[in-house]
């Protein structure tokens, strides 16, 4: 079936409210924690207070003596099983002949901890309680070393690791270098932008949790946790880490209170868990806290950035250079080398025909968590920096910044970008033009005056991205250096009353895909939603997958649903030809029932499955009973949603306070399987993206390099009151390679709206002389530059 055909489906289209939130709106979910598993003891993780240290001694005989502990590990005990420290999930090729440094990351410190958080011993005991009072006993002797927490400082400092004297992970290029020179040569004007992307730390609202559990009699191993790739989880562990055989290990990801990408990483205490229960026969549960996970989730962003933007006269792009050092934290988590180069890099052409891009990034380690995918992963990166420089190009030019942005938008597709990618399909100046209608750009002028007479400020801001989602194609990530690409798997069981489960590799943490997966197979199957059920994130229970993250779910999860669709129908037509007596290749299919070309003969989609697990008269001889398919997926290209954000903000400059009051939203997701929930993602998004842009900054003490904002009092997080109601549409250019000719949503909303909020706090505040800015626009931020541009 074609992706025109499918959209035009019952089912696709239709705003149906989530399945799931009946589960999760009574209090019937079953999170981690919800699960109490027999001769359950409990673990607590004993962790570094010190940045950078070597551990000299770790003394741990009053925990062990401590009312109800059951046992307490150190390095040593997991070094002495022969335990691998975590892996690197992704090679990147250094591009200066140096290959990517892959230090050691035990589970277990090793002689040396390198970040508040790191982890140092486990503690074991009957209850919680008992585990947290004897944590306190463990006594660790440190010798503190010098510790960096800034990305620009770790070439001069102390080396966290053998491998890496100067602190370099890797440098990683992309573009051509001497074209790009050429063309900065002859521009008639060059536009030059410094900034920095600020550290998030991630807060689902379900912190990390995890239990391990070991099966004495059958050798097996089950991990329930808080996860958003199962399988993945599995492979890394049982491979790299454990050197178990994978069959021997279960992941369980039951309900999932969010992820927002920090989720999909193998972290030490997972294995710790695992490799324990057997030590201990006994089931052990560990639920982070959240001053632990402010601490030890995997924090996202962290970039310093120079950019440059060479034109001709009359403001289009001839080239664009940047240099970006990547702060990684102490260690590679499992895809922290994909973030900042194929993830980012190849997102900087942006939607425009800029001819030539050179990409340069630099990686460092220091002494700060580990820094992985959030939301969007380089890719809000991307946005930020280009969408900054596009709008400071057209100030520079006295030009608007719709004006800049429409002479340079890309306008025919298939589009090669000089950064690799190839965009399938879009339509950048439809989405900017409704857009704009939707946002009232034409009464901006009015909305201003009416401000300035309150005695604030009003300013207007302009962000188009574009981001690469359907992560990722084998094709495409195996020629950019990765280990792998990814695909992704799906299983249609059709049951003998019709009704069917369906089995996929993907994982729903929050996106609705019980709904919308269940949907795409109603639809297809021509049966009621309410008769397909959707199982996710069990290894026992389903074939393979990939998992969630880089809004690929719809697109290759949903994808490898419609292969195996293909082939139920395939097979059931078969099976209903039989029925009507009829030969295979006259039987058509539609709307849950099979006809026979030019005759009224039919039959249901029921009697067929119905006929397939009772099979009477059955020529066994050609058809196998049963209607159960598997399929998988691998995408040939990039799914490539695009859309105009426009941001109109308040300032308050004797104060420094910022207020969104404008915020509107255009995307083009190519085909839409539910409109509310798509809406509610791009809601999600954009707070989380306003958050980074007003609110959320994750500080390290530049001499201590301690966690300074380590909770909620001192990290801001965004709150509904934060926020006007926001303006949202899409257009729609279906994926062209897709089945369903649908293109990722849930992370477009925190890629677009960050540049769009900055550039509206500019446009606020160029009258007062305030040219340079970086998030978060906190109060004390903007206060401070107006009073820097006065003294000027
Ligand atoms: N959808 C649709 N039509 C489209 C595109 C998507 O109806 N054209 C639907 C999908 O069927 C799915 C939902 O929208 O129900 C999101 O789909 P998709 O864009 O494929 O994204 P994923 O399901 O792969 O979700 C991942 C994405 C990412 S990368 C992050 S991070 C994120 C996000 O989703 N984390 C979330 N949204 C989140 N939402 C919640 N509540 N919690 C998180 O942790």
């Amino acid at each position: 079936m074609g992706a025109s055909d499918f959209a035009n489906l019952p089912n696709i289209g239709v705003d149906i409210r989530r399945k799931e939130d009946y589960r999760f709106l009574t209090g019937a979910g079953q999170y981690t924690d919800d699960i109490v598993l027999a001769n359950q003891a409990h673990a607590v993780f004993v962790r570094s207070p010190h940045a950078h240290a070597r551990v000299k001694a770790i003394d741990i005989a009053a925990a062990k003596a401590a009312p109800g502990v059951i046992d307490v590990f150190v390095g040593s005990d997991v070094a002495g099983d022969k335990l691998n420290g975590l892996p690197c999930g992704w090679l990147i090729t250094s591009t200066n002949g140096e290959p990517m440094k892959e230090p050691p990351h035990p589970i277990l410190a090793q002689g040396k901890v390198r970040y508040v958080g790191d982890h140092v011993a486990m503690v074991i005991a009957e209850t919680l309680e008992q585990a947290k009072d004897a944590a306190e006993l463990v006594n660790v002797d440190y010798e503190v070393l010098p510790s960096v927490v800034k990305v620009t400082d770790a070439a001069s400092s102390e080396a966290l690791h053998e491998a890496s004297p100067d602190n370099h992970c890797f440098k990683w290029a992309i573009g051509d270098k001497v074209a790009v020179d050429v063309a900065f040569a002859s521009a008639a004007h060059v536009t030059k932008l410094d900034l920095v992307n600020n550290r998030l730390v991630p807060n689902a609202m379900e912190p990390r949790a995890a239990i391990g559990s070991y099966q004495r009699g059958t050798g097996e191993y089950t991990l329930y946790v808080s996860n958003q790739n199962p399988h993945v989880e599995r492979l890394l562990m049982t491979a790299f880490v454990m050197g178990l055989p994978e069959h021997k290990v279960r992941v369980i990801a039951p309900d999932v209170g969010g992820g927002f990408g920090s989720k999909i990483y193998l972290y030490a205490e997972d294995v710790c868990l695992t490799w324990a229960a057997k030590k201990t026969n006994r089931n052990i549960k560990w639920i982070c806290e959240r001053s632990e996970a402010f601490l030890s989730d995997a924090h996202g962003r962290d970039h310093v950035s120079h950019a440059e933007m060479a034109m001709d006269s009359q403001g289009k792009f001839l080239a664009l250079r940047v240099h970006t050092d990547a702060n990684l934290g102490a260690y590679l988590s499992t895809f922290a080398s994909a973030v900042p180069t194929i993830l980012y890099a190849t997102l900087l052409a942006g939607q425009y025909k800029t001819p030539q891009v050179y990409v340069e990034v630099d990686a460092w380690f220091t002494n700060t968590a580990p820094v992985d995918a959030y939301r969007g992963a380089g890719r809000p990166e991307a946005t930020y920096l280009l969408e900054r420089l596009v709008s400071r190009c057209a100030w520079e030019l006295g030009i608007g910044q719709d004006e800049i942005r429409k002479r340079n938008f890309i306008d025919a597709w298939p589009y090669q970008t000089p950064v690799a990618l190839q965009y399938d399909v879009g339509d950048y100046l439809g989405c900017m033009t409704k857009a704009e209608k939707l946002a009232d750009v034409a009464g901006f002028a009015a909305r201003r005056a009416a401000t300035e007479a309150k005695g604030l400020r009003r300013g207007i801001g302009y962000s188009s991205y574009i981001e690469a989602c359907g992560i990722a194609p084998s094709n495409i990530a195996g020629a950019l250096g990765a280990r792998a690409g990814l695909f992704e798997c799906g299983e249609v069981r059709v049951h003998p009353t019709g009704s069917v489960t369906v089995f996929t590799g993907s994982h729903s943490h929050g996106q609705g895909h019980e709904t919308t997966f269940a949907q795409v197979v109603a639809a297809r199957l021509g049966i009621e939603v309410d008769a397909v059920d959707v199982v996710h994130g069990d290894t026992g229970r389903v074939p393979f997958g990939m998992g969630t993250y880089g809004s690929r779910s719809i697109s290759v999860g949903g994808a490898a649903i419609m292969k195996a669709l293909d082939k139920i129908e395939t097979k059931a037509k078969k099976i209903a030809a039989h029925l009507m007596e009829a030969s295979d290749a006259d039987v058509e299919f539609a709307n849950g029932e099979f006809t026979v070309k030019g005759t009224d003969k039919k039959v249901t989609f029921g009697q067929v499955a119905l006929t397939a697990y009772v099979p009477h008269n059955y020529p066994l001889d050609k058809l196998e009973p049963g209607l159960n398919e598997t399929a998988f997926y691998d995408p040939t290209n990039f799914t490539f949603p695009a859309g105009t954000y426009i941001c109109e903000v308040e300032v308050d400059p004797a104060t420094g306070v910022v207020r969104v009051d404008r915020f509107t939203a255009v995307d083009d997701f190519g085909t839409i399987i539910n409109p509310m929930i798509v809406e509610g993602q791009v809601h999600g998004g954009i707070v989380q993206g306003i958050g980074q842009a007003l609110l959320e900054n994750c500080v390290y003490d530049p001499d201590t390099g301690q966690l300074l904002t380590g909770s909620f009092m001192d990290y801001a997080m965004p709150r509904a009151d934060d926020f006007p109601n926001f303006h949202i549409d899409t257009i729609s250019t279906p994926c062209t390679h897709n089945p369903l000719g649908t293109k990722g949503c849930g992370e477009a909303g925190a890629i677009g709206s960050p540049p769009a909020v900055i550039n509206a706090v500019l446009d606020a505040l160029h009258p007062l002389g305030v040219t340079e800015f970086d998030m978060p626009a906190s109060p004390n931020r903007v206060w401070t530059a107006i009073q820097a541009a006065k003294a000027h």
